[in-house]
């Protein structure tokens, strides 16, 4: 596959595949790479690439009325007209004009979240309740934008007043009721499977006037997924994907500056197993 790449992140890539038939398109790469604690681990996890493109593509299709009542639509073109090289783990994509933002909801404390309710007893200019803790459910989905960091550093958080300033304001209160309608949905249908959708993070863009959602759409890596099952306020809840491979880099010995050592065999399969069982999970469906 010869494409010329656009972008690469830490685990997927962008190559222009446009035609003068269709000049705008993108294929977005899904690889079987794993991160963990900020680095990119030298031991793939197989067919991870695939699951998170085969869980994208599911939702997109699922939140499409949701997109419609707002006059929006995604980016997805087809997941099947890809490269024999790249079959199951890419999408053909429209080539957007991306916003500045990143678009958070959040339905339960986690992670930084929490760490601005403790100083503040708000997120996001929201004020919340006392006596909520790490992993508590939110008495309302929160709007939590973030700017995208530049390569290596971590999303900032930033305010509304800053939204409306990047994209002006009737775009930016677009972006709010878009994004929490889309993760009102996505955690219904996560609930009827009996998983929490404890946050995701939406990114957006213009096709001329159009507002559509790009990316990949609530995969594991953009999102927390809990079993409903466990679910306990008060602890950090286990990461349905990642947790296996977390401790056992812990118990490793690993420093988390150094190159990350490989991992066992029994970790990865254990981490394949997670990844395919939320995709059946969520989906009703074999992975196959
Ligand atoms: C786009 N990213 C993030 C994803 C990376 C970087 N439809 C689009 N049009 C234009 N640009 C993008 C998209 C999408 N999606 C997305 N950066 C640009 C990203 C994957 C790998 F390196």
């Amino acid at each position: 596959m010869d494409l010329p790449l656009v972008a690469r992140g830490k685990v997927r890539e962008i190559y222009d595949a446009s035609t003068p038939a269709a000049p705008d398109r993108l294929l977005l790469v899904a690889s079987d790479r794993i991160s963990a604690y900020d680095h990119v681990l030298p031991t793939p996890i197989p067919d991870k690439g695939k699951v998170l493109t085969r869980l994208s593509v599911w939702w997109f299709d699922q939140l499409a009325p949701v997109l419609a009542r707002f006059g929006a639509s995604h980016h997805l073109v087809s997941a099947t007209d890809v490269p024999p090289a790249v079959e199951g783990r890419a999408m053909l994509v429209r080539r957007l004009e991306m916003l500045p933002v990143e678009c958070v909801a959040r339905g339960y404390l986690s992670g930084s979240g929490t760490v601005e309710y403790r100083r503040t007893g708000s997120i996001c200019d929201v004020p919340l309740p006392p006596g909520l803790v790490e992993g508590s459910r939110l008495p309302e989905p929160v709007f939590t934008p973030s700017t995208k960091a530049a390569v290596g550093e971590h999303d900032e958080a930033i305010d509304f007043s800053a939204v409306v300033t990047a994209v002006g304001e009737e775009r930016a209160i677009q972006l709010r009721e878009l994004t929490l309608a889309l993760y009102a949905r996505a955690a219904e249908i996560a609930e009827a499977a009996g998983i929490i959708l404890a946050d995701t993070k939406f990114e957006f863009g213009l096709s001329g006037d159009e507002l559509v959602l790009g990316d990949e759409v609530l995969t594991p890596d953009s999102s927390r997924f809990w079993p409903a099952a466990t679910w306990s306020p008060g602890d950090v809840q286990p990461s349905y994907d990642k947790q296996f491979v977390r401790d056992w880099l812990t118990s490793s010995g690993w420093d988390r500056v150094s190159p990350p050592p490989e991992l066992p065999a029994d970790v990865v399969a254990a981490t394949r197993e997670r990844y395919v069982t939320a995709y059946e999970t969520l989906t009703g469906t074999a992975f196959g």
